[in-house]
């Protein structure tokens, strides 16, 4: 934040106030420039009011989902995004929900913080399940799923995955990875799922009613991406009835709302939920904040930003 108000003539927007659709026209009508975060919706409507100064949206974040990028290119306006800065935290928190369900981290913790102490041991005691030995099958082999196989091999998970394309043979080669060019075929065989595409009109409810329903009972899902790739009414409803083991959610379909089904289930210890962390460190944030101010120098000096999204690439 110091370094955009020393570079430009930024006008901030307080923490934590997630700006309204009528606040962003507003924005967008005087703006040269556009940092929109994840929390706001740079739709066709509110790009259609975009005064002629607006040039570039520069998106604080690696999913540009929040940004119609057709409807700006159609404009003229150019769209900038964060990728891989934020790929190896990403992915430690992936791992760290596929951890904390099925070992129950969040129950124990949850036990301390509000008794600070527990009645005893017995050899039933807060019995989980084994990580290790197990399959991952990811949604998505790019940068971050590729982080997340790496991380996940070391705690000796065999990786499966699943992908427009396949990854080079040498990438698998290191990671012993499966592919598997039927989705329905992976999610059936499957100890975890893990989800890392981006979201994009093609992945929306990719895990849908009908795939979900294909996963073992005793099966996790873990989605550190985006809320809409993931049916959450059904997800919910195969939990709840036993037909899935449990999930580990750090994004959601209605953000930063959380359904109150799925905050029961957490109670139940059957799932754990963040509110949207995964990329947040502190090393995280300034590298794409430098990201952000690197885009728009370079576009400012007449050249092509380097992490232009572009909307046949989505
Ligand atoms: C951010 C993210 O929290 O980069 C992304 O796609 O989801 C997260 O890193 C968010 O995008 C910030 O705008």
């Amino acid at each position: 934040e110091t370094r955009m108000r020393e570079l430009f003539d930024a006008r901030l927007n307080e923490d934590d106030h997630i700006m309204t659709q009528p606040e962003l026209v507003a924005a967008v009508r005087e703006a040269q420039v556009l940092v929109p975060t994840v929390a706001d919706r740079i739709d066709a409507a509110v790009i259609a009011q975009a005064g002629p100064e607006l040039k570039l949206i520069a998106n604080y974040g690696n999913g540009v989902d929040n940004v119609d990028v057709a409807a700006a290119a159609a404009k003229g306006i150019t769209v900038t995004n964060t990728p891989n800065v934020l790929n190896q935290d990403t992915a430690d928190m992936t791992m760290a929900l596929i951890l904390s369900v099925p070992r129950r981290l969040a129950e124990g913790a949850e036990i301390l913080q509000t008794q600070g102490k527990w009645a005893g041991w017995s050899p039933t005691w807060m019995l989980g399940r084994r990580i290790s030995g197990k399959r991952l099958g990811i949604v998505g082999m790019g940068r971050i799923g590729t982080a997340v196989a790496r991380r996940a091999k070391a705690f000796g998970l065999s990786i499966h995955y699943h992908n427009r394309k396949r990854v080079s043979a040498a990438v698998e080669d290191d990671l012993e990875a499966t592919y598997w060019e039927s989705l329905d075929q992976m999610l059936a065989r499957m100890d975890f799922i893990s989800v890392n595409c981006p979201s994009t009109p093609a992945t929306f409810h990719l895990l849908s009613a009908r795939r979900l329903a294909l996963m073992q009972p005793s099966a996790y899902l873990v989605n550190t991406a985006r809320g809409d790739i993931v049916d959450e009414a059904a997800l919910i409803a195969m939990i709840q009835e036993g037909r899935l083991a449990g999930a580990g959610l750090d994004v959601f379909e209605q953000e930063p709302v959380v359904n109150p089904k799925l905050v029961k289930l957490a109670r139940q210890g059957k799932v754990v939920l963040l509110p949207h962390m995964a990329s947040a460190t502190i090393e995280s944030r300034i590298d794409m904040g430098e990201k952000v101010i690197i885009n728009i120098r370079t576009f400012f000096d007449g050249h092509r930003p380097p992490d232009r999204v572009l909307p046949n690439r989505i």
